[in-house]
């Protein structure tokens, strides 16, 4: 072993600490383009070094996503069961009782769980909506949990509203590169997209942004949509990398899927681009196996949603959540708040 490898696995091995956030660079898409096309094992190594110098190595955060509104909704993304376009068998719920999403948040807290999201098929929320959302995060926070929300588009005062409530993250995803969005989505524009973005942090509230993979997308699209998650200015807190979850009933049920080595891949360059947030492995899950899943983690996923659904679709049942951390000596974050 020479002596810059033997310093190097060193550092590795000791973990480290976290340097303080620092203004992101411009990655260009042929950049992280160039990332993708590393040998597997170099860009492993990479991110996973990326991760060490900024996060506990070993730990992983628990999210549990709540549909709070289900069903209904009137945009045509090509993704999502719960586009009224689409004959996916999700049927159009109303808006659940403050009481009702308490009771779940307890829940997911007395599983392990440090962060809820609360999410609702909703191009945007109402002015009628706004005050029991807003009771819901109020609630939901004052158990200890960190809050996010996901709600579609929000203007300015609708996203100071939900800062007032105390809510702590928003997540409203970029989801694909620009020039592929219009061929997923045709009922808002990329740059409404990034217009609630802006007002979300404008309102102080930390940022939950990440996309989907395996809708069709070529692997330059991929770098595109990693290049403009990482060119945030700052960059998202959190990053949530989606596999797509093909439901029969939407136009993306036939979609091919992608090599599962393909979506590790995404994951690290997220890692090594957004050094200090947090990736999360999202959607996906139930249909990715075990060893998948780790090697996700060895790239620097350091956060899933946890617990048996995610909004519609299923995720993986807790405990094999737990025995697949105990198999891999992982721990998850203790502390929410
Ligand atoms: N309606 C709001 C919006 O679109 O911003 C919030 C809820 S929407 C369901 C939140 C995110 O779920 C989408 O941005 C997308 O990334 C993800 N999503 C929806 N359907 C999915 C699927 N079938 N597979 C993977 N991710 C999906
Ligand atoms: C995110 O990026 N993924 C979550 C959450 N944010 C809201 C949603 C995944 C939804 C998967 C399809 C479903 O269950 O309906
Ligand atoms: Fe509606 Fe969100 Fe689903 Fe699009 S992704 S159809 S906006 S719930």
């Amino acid at each position: 072993m020479s002596a810059t490898t033997a310093v190097l696995l060193s550092s590795i091995a000791r973990g480290a600490s976290r340097p303080s956030p620092h203004k992101p660079e411009r990655w260009r898409v042929a950049d992280v383009e160039a990332l993708f096309s590393l040998p597997f094992i170099d860009l492993l190594l990479r991110a996973q070094t990326v991760h060490r110098e900024n996060f506990e190595a070993n730990e992983v955060q628990l999210s549990t996503l709540l549909s709070i509104k289900t069903g209904g909704c009137p945009e045509d993304c090509g993704y999502c069961p719960q586009s009224a376009h689409h004959r996916a068998g999700v049927e159009a719920g109303q808006l659940m009782d403050v009481g009702a999403v308490v009771a779940a948040a307890r829940a997911a807290q007395a599983s392990g769980a440090t962060r809820f999201c609360m999410g609702a098929a909703w191009r945007s929320p109402k002015a009628r909506d706004m005050e029991k959302v807003a009771d819901m995060v109020r609630e939901v926070r004052a158990l200890g949990l960190e809050t996010c929300m996901t709600l579609g588009m929000l203007d300015a005062r609708q996203a100071h509203e939900l800062k007032e409530a105390g809510l702590d993250y928003y997540n409203h995803n970029l989801d694909s590169a620009p020039d592929f969005y219009g061929a997923i989505v045709t009922t808002r524009t990329y740059q409404e997209r990034l217009d609630t973005l802006a007002n979300v942090r404008d309102a102080g509230l930390r940022v939950c942004c990440g996309g989907i993979v395996g809708m069709g997308e070529s692997r330059l699209q991929r770098a595109g949509l990693v290049a403009q998650l990482a060119n945030q200015d700052p960059w998202p807190e959190s990053v949530p990398i989606n596999h797509l979850v093909p439901v029969p009933g939407t136009p993306l049920a036939d979609a091919e899927p992608i090599d599962p080595f393909e979506f590790v891949r995404t994951i690290a360059v997220a890692r090594i681009t957004m050094p200090t947030s947090m990736v999360r492995l999202s959607a996906g899950r139930e249909q990715m196996d075990d060893a998948v899943q780790a090697l996700c983690f060895m790239a620097g996923a350091n956060s899933i949603f946890y617990g048996d659904r995610l909004l519609t679709t299923a995720n993986p049942q807790a405990a094999r959540d737990m025995a697949l951390f105990d198999r891999l000596g992982l721990t998850k974050t203790q502390v929410a708040r």
